[in-house]
């Protein structure tokens, strides 16, 4: 085994396009932060490094969405991501961005150096681009009906109704997402990494070298392995994102995939100046945690970068966890099937505990797992109420009651084999809860802590003080074995404070408050000691660690759940016939239409013409009068002041005697009913349409 002197660990970045939920937090934040509490109880030299990552695709389609620039939506979402972290006890030495100036330094010059070194590829290819808006379509971008389930929404890279994984060229009637128009092929020069140069290095390093990953991530690597890799580019056509650092490269932008992990390098050095420390030395471990699906990335390609450009140690381990879902389906978050970090803030204050145990109770180590409020609150009401929290609670009541508020002596004469057990016992949880700590098994872990607590309580109600002491004579008599009791079991909270300390480290500051030690005593060497609260010392008054969870409070967050459910774009009855489609034009053909936005300021009927209004629309710069067939459908009353869509550019044209100049878009349905179509929101009279 290889002797490490320091470790760096990383959480994966989150794209900072929305809040986090509990399953990032079961997925990687709180198995990474539960490791480096416990390499930081054992002095170890540790740094652990956070941040958001702020570029690619993600990000410039929910600014979109949201009608915002890109730096908005970042901006806003590092806020809340950072405080839901900081909420929870998440304990990064750092939690950057990948906005900042010093990473797109650090990424553009590695990217530099792997240039200058001869490590790309420069390769032209055709990909999709959108004439109206002028720019390359990302995958995602474009839409078009998915070829395996029909769903007219598809993305370029993937299907969300059925789930399949597609190319663009696979989508029938592509469109851009960004102007509708229908994207046309066009050359467009770009860096590969050509992996399969890596291949071998990569066999040894991971498939040879690093049989001890996690089943799950050894075997993703190994089929990635077995299939052979290829080039692929390192850059994209955006003008979000690090700027190529080449002369002729305007347009382009690192693949966010090759910035976002070098963001673990810039964030060190942002935090260190000793950052080389962590990151060149040989004897120093760097260990990724993330979830599954960015195995790949973590385990082949940010290697490879590394290798390739030299100077850097390469991960060590990649702890990755599968995935959590929530009340038995999936997490969406474009279905908002979710349960949202900041949201659990507000309506559990002061019980993050309680959600990061039930997290590593349940977490998704080997496979999917399910979680569930009902679940949640049986863990807290069963396991942190009636085990952990009864044992301290228990103890610190009885001390009160019977040793005076203060530690009671160990009276060796009177020491027997129970007592002893307990040490005994301390000892071997001690050995087991490390073994699967650095062995990244944080369920067994946790469950061995409980266990100790349960060891607690069985003690207690084996030596039953509150019997020994039902009269004051009795009591007198047995004040030797009471004392004996309590201090045995004052012994055992402040171990429990220490090894409940890296999964529950509000809990474990409670108990050190309680028991008036300071945070030292939280210590991995001390752990097993049955002297960590001196004799005589009197202690503060219990304090209750955890409180029930409640029926209502269950129900509350699971009609929450169903209540904010969003309903995906409703999928195409089978028997719903097909509307007469028009033969196919040439974006030419529709940019010819001049449509405009206007408001209806007068509507009147049209003598002897029972279908027809006439119509005065509002352009802002001039009014148009058009006469439209829709006086059996609308009273002119009911529609002054509606805005409407007109077809501006339309040869004039007689109705009754009156000219027409434009033509208003209707919708019109099966039964025949109208509706204007008309901007989701109140814009400028005026305004294009396109
Ligand atoms: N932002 C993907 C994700 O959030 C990506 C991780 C980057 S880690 C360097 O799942
Ligand atoms: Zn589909």
């Amino acid at each position: 085994m290889k002797q490490f002197n320091r470790t760096l660990v990383t959480a994966a970045l989150p794209y900072a396009n929305g809040p986090v939920h509990i399953g990032h937090l079961a997925g990687c934040y709180i198995p990474a932060d539960i490791y480096v509490r416990y390499l930081r109880a054992r002095k170890a030299d540790v740094k652990f490094i956070g941040g958001t990552d702020e570029h690619g695709v993600p990000i410039t389609i929910k600014a979109m969405q949201e009608n915002v620039s890109p730096q908005d939506i970042v901006d806003k979402y590092y806020a809340i991501i950072k405080d839901s972290f900081d909420a929870m006890g998440i304990s990064f030495d750092i939690f950057s961005r990948t906005s900042r100036q010093i990473h797109h330094e650090t990424a553009a010059g590695f990217f530099k150096k792997m240039y200058d070194d001869g490590l790309f590829e420069e390769r032209e290819s055709e990909q999709y681009f959108d004439e109206v808006k002028q720019v390359f379509l990302a995958d995602r971008y474009i839409i078009g009906t998915c070829p395996k389930c029909g769903n007219p929404n598809a993305y370029g890279d993937q299907c969300e109704r059925c789930g399949s994984s597609l190319s663009p060229d696979e989508l029938i009637n592509p469109r851009s997402a960004l102007s509708d128009a229908v994207p046309v092929k066009k050359k467009t020069k770009h860096w590969y990494m050509p992996l399969q140069n890596y291949e071998p290095w990569l066999k040894q390093y991971i498939i040879e070298d690093h049989k001890e990953w996690k089943n799950n991530v050894y075997g993703q690597c190994k089929s990635w392995l077995d299939n052979g890799l290829q080039s692929r580019a390192m850059t994209r056509d955006s003008n979000w994102g690090i700027k190529v650092p080449l002369k002729d490269a305007e347009g382009k932008v690192l693949y966010v995939w090759f910035d976002a992990p070098i963001g673990y390098i810039s964030a060190t050095r942002e935090l260190t100046d000793q950052w080389q420390d962590y990151w060149c030395k040989e004897d120093s471990r760097l260990v990724h945690f993330i979830g599954k699906d960015n195995i790949v990335f973590h385990c082949i390609i940010f290697p490879a970068m590394l290798k390739g450009h030299g100077g850097y140690v390469v991960p060590d381990n990649v702890p990755a966890n599968e995935f959590l879902n929530i009340e038995g389906e999936k997490v969406s978050t474009s279905r908002n099937w979710a349960v949202w970090v900041h949201e659990y803030i507000k309506d559990f204050p002061d019980q993050q505990d309680v959600l990061r145990y039930v997290l590593c109770a349940t977490a998704p180590e080997t496979k999917d797992n399910d979680f569930t409020w009902k679940d949640f609150q049986d863990r807290n009401n069963n396991e942190l109420v009636a085990n952990l929290g009864n044992f301290v609670n228990r103890t610190m009541v009885l001390m009160h009651k019977l040793c005076g508020g203060k530690v009671p002596p160990m009276h060796a004469e009177q020491k027997d084999a129970a007592d002893d057990a307990v040490f005994a016992m301390l000892q071997e949880a001690k050995a087991k809860i490390s073994e699967s700590l650095e062995t990244f098994r944080f369920r067994d872990a946790l469950n061995e802590v409980m266990n100790v607590a349960r060891e607690g309580n069985r003690y207690l109600q084996e030596k039953q003080p509150w019997i020994l002491a039902k009269t004051p004579e009795l009591q007198a008599q047995h004040q030797a074995q009471i004392d004996n009791c309590l201090h045995v079991c004052l012994q055992l909270t402040a171990n429990l404070a220490i090894f409940i300390n890296p999964f529950l480290p509000f809990t474990a500051k409670k108990i050190c408050h309680m028991l008036k030690v300071v945070d030292r005593l939280l210590e991995w060497e001390n752990a097993g000691s049955m002297k960590l609260v001196s004799v005589g010392y009197s202690l503060r008054p219990p304090e209750l660690l955890f409180k029930k969870i409640e029926d209502e409070q269950v129900k509350a967050q699971v009609d929450k759940l169903h209540a904010g459910l969003k309903k995906p774009a409703a999928a195409a009855p089978e028997e719903t016939p097909k509307p007469e489609a028009k033969p196919e034009i040439q974006y030419d053909d529709f940019a010819k239409l001049d449509l405009k936005v206007g408001t209806i300021i007068q509507a009147e009927k049209v003598e002897k013409a029972d279908k027809l209004l006439k119509l005065t629309v509002d352009l802002g710069y001039e009014q148009r009068t058009v006469v439209s067939g829709i006086a059996q459908h609308f009273k002119p009353e009911e529609i002054t002041g509606k805005q409407v869509t007109l077809v501006a550019n339309l040869a004039p044209r007689k109705m009754r005697g009156i000219e027409s100049q434009g033509m208003i878009l209707m919708a019109e349905d099966k039964d025949g009913r109208l509706v204007f179509v008309n901007p989701d929101d109140a814009v400028a009279p005026g305004s294009s349409v396109s």
